[in-house]
């Protein structure tokens, strides 16, 4: 019920691809972890308040060491250790088959193809059930490229190129959204993205189909 909304078109929490379910395994291993240490935290409370006797024979260091060292450090060495083995898997390591320039303006991004190939129709086009890369800079100021359902989001700079891969799953449309407020359209800098069967993007990009 409290996660109905947690589905849609720009849910983090409704991968449609490896690097967005990392990513959604990693909230979820976060929210259990939190969810550990305030129930820890509430049964001491809830001893202390219902039978106060039980607790007046620890001393302030007991606390202090029990507290503050034994009962989060545990938890947050597994939950440090999910976050660097899920997050090392998204860094674009190796050759990604694919790379896509993307570039970001006040308030709109276009997409650029190898040797000029692809429609220029501010949608993302990306074949599925492989890697790509996306080469993402900025023209103005500062915005973020971000595609929930496929991944993680990155910083767009002006004059610098920051990358990020991403993979679909399935052929479908899926939305992105620019993560990082850059002016008065901030909100409205959506953007498609279109992941075809990988046949269907070759056609594509050879201008054979639309
Ligand atoms: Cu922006």
């Amino acid at each position: 019920m409290l996660l109905a909304g947690c589905s849609g078109e720009l849910s983090a929490l409704d991968p449609a691809g490896p690097r967005a379910a990392n990513l959604a395994t990693l909230w979820w291993i976060m929210l259990g972890g939190a969810a550990l240490l305030f129930a820890l935290v509430m049964v001491l409370f809830g001893i202390a308040y219902l039978r106060p006797g039980c607790l007046s024979r620890i001393t302030p260091m007991q606390w202090i060491v029990g507290g503050g060292l034994v009962l989060p450090i545990p938890i947050l060495v597994l939950l440090t250790g999910a976050a660097l083995v899920l997050g090392e898997q998204l860094l674009p390591k190796g050759d990604a088959p694919l790379r896509i320039e993307g570039q970001a303006r006040q308030w709109a991004w276009s997409f650029g193809y190898p040797g000029g190939a692809g429609p220029d129709d501010g949608t993302l086009h990306m074949p599925t059930g492989e890697p790509v890369d996306i080469a993402v800079t900025s023209e103005d100021v500062i915005h973020s490229f971000w595609v929930p359902r496929l991944g993680g989001k990155i910083d767009a700079i002006p004059g610098h190129v920051n990358v990020i891969r991403l993979e679909a799953d399935e052929p479908g449309i899926y939305w992105g959204q620019c993560a990082e407020y850059c002016g008065q359209g901030h909100d409205g800098m959506q953007f498609r993205v279109e992941a075809h069967a990988p046949e269907d993007f070759a056609a594509l990009m050879a201008g054979a189909a639309q």
